[in-house]
């Protein structure tokens, strides 16, 4: 099982302005260094990006990667829940918490006893499943992974494929990768950057996003390589990676739900599925519920950012919304190119 903490005593107060300081403060020689060798550019929201092996981070995440790399050993046992950012890690992230930790906690609150609360009803999902290098392996080397000691661990990343430290491609754990329509992606990422940065909100042009979002540069992309790679990665090996669409989360959630987790090894039994905890799971976790907690309305993570930001519409083509005609046609022919000549389909 997960183990469930609550508690973020041990992690870094890690002050969320340290995403768009110019300064090296609390940089290790090592990434100084490397720093200095690679490309920059200005990015509206992030102050500065660096493309470190072909993807673009913020410095403060190259850092952490680097961290990572060099000190985080995967466990046979472990699973990986690895998106893009903005393609519903949230969601991916409550689902599989739930599913692990059904036989303790019963996602249906009706079927708890009264003296007990899902812990997903009082704290934000990205609480209980921790991201490799944005909470545990920021600002330290060594975080304490012994609130994780029961089996399996889950922890997320956005990390592309290709800078996963080695011990997660040569262990055994299981990959979850989940993808969503870039034009959706790219939406929700506008909005969350004006949410968690009130005061760039004039800047931050949508245009000008738009512009750098089409080239590959914005926070862990090329968008189109982070896919694509899991993508190939998840047709040679399917038993260790699964890929999933946000879309078919949406559309057939019980099929996807049972998949998920037959995947990780926590398959349904007939007497569950006629219990319909599927259902219960579905709905503890859906957009609708999670939003409305008092957790998810009206606290902030240790890094800062309020849990409201996580949740804005929770829906399948709001792009609609505010991509003018020439942009959808040019990211369309961006995925086509891109993905679809490559059987990634959106
Ligand atoms: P992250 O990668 O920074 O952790 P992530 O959770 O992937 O963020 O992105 C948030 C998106 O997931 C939001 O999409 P939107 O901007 O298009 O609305 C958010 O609303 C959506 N989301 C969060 N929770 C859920 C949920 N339970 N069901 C469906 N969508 C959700």
């Amino acid at each position: 099982m997960v183990a469930e903490k609550s508690s973020d005593s041990n992690l870094p107060t890690t002050a969320l302005p340290l995403l768009w300081d110019e300064d090296n403060e609390g940089l290790s020689q090592e990434c100084k260094d490397l720093i200095a060798t690679l490309p920059t550019e200005r990015h509206l929201a992030m102050h500065k990006l660096y493309q470190y092996q072909g993807f673009w981070f913020p410095k403060i995440v190259l850092q952490a990667l680097l961290n990572c790399q060099h000190h985080f050993q995967a466990h046979d046992s472990d699973i990986l829940l690895i998106t893009s950012p903005k393609c519903g890690t949230t969601w991916l992230k409550a689902l599989t918490f739930a599913i692990l930790n059904r036989k303790t906690h019963h996602p249906n609150p009706t079927r708890m006893p009264s003296s007990t609360t899902h812990p997903l009803l009082t704290a934000n999902p990205h609480a209980l499943v921790r991201t490799l290098e944005t909470t545990l392996y920021t600002g330290q080397t060594k975080p304490d992974l012994s609130l994780f000691s029961s089996s399996p661990r889950v922890f997320a990343t956005h990390l592309p494929y290709v800078l996963l430290p080695e011990s997660i491609k040569l262990s055994r754990c299981k990959i979850v990768y989940l993808c969503r329509n870039p034009k959706d992606q790219f939406i929700s990422a506008w909005h969350f950057q004006n949410m968690i940065r009130p005061e760039i909100q004039e800047s931050n042009k949508i245009e000008e996003l738009f512009e750098q979002y089409c080239r590959g540069v914005g926070p862990y992309g090329p968008f189109w390589d982070h896919m694509l790679e899991y993508y190939k990665k998840s047709l040679e090996n399917p038993n260790k990676i699964m890929f999933l669409r946000y879309e078919d989360m949406k559309g057939e959630p019980h099929r996807v739900l049972k998949d998920l987790a037959g995947f990780i090894g926590y398959g349904f039994s007939k007497e569950e599925e006629d219990d319909d905890i599927v259902g219960d799971i579905l709905r503890l976790c859906s957009f609708e519920n999670l939003s409305n907690l008092k957790v998810n309305k009206s606290e902030k993570m240790p890094h800062g950012i309020e849990n409201k930001a996580y949740f804005r519409r929770g829906e399948v083509g709001d792009w609609k919304n505010f991509l003018k005609f020439d942009m959808a046609e040019q990211l369309d022919a961006i995925i086509q190119e891109k993905l679809e000549k490559h059987g990634l389909k959106f």
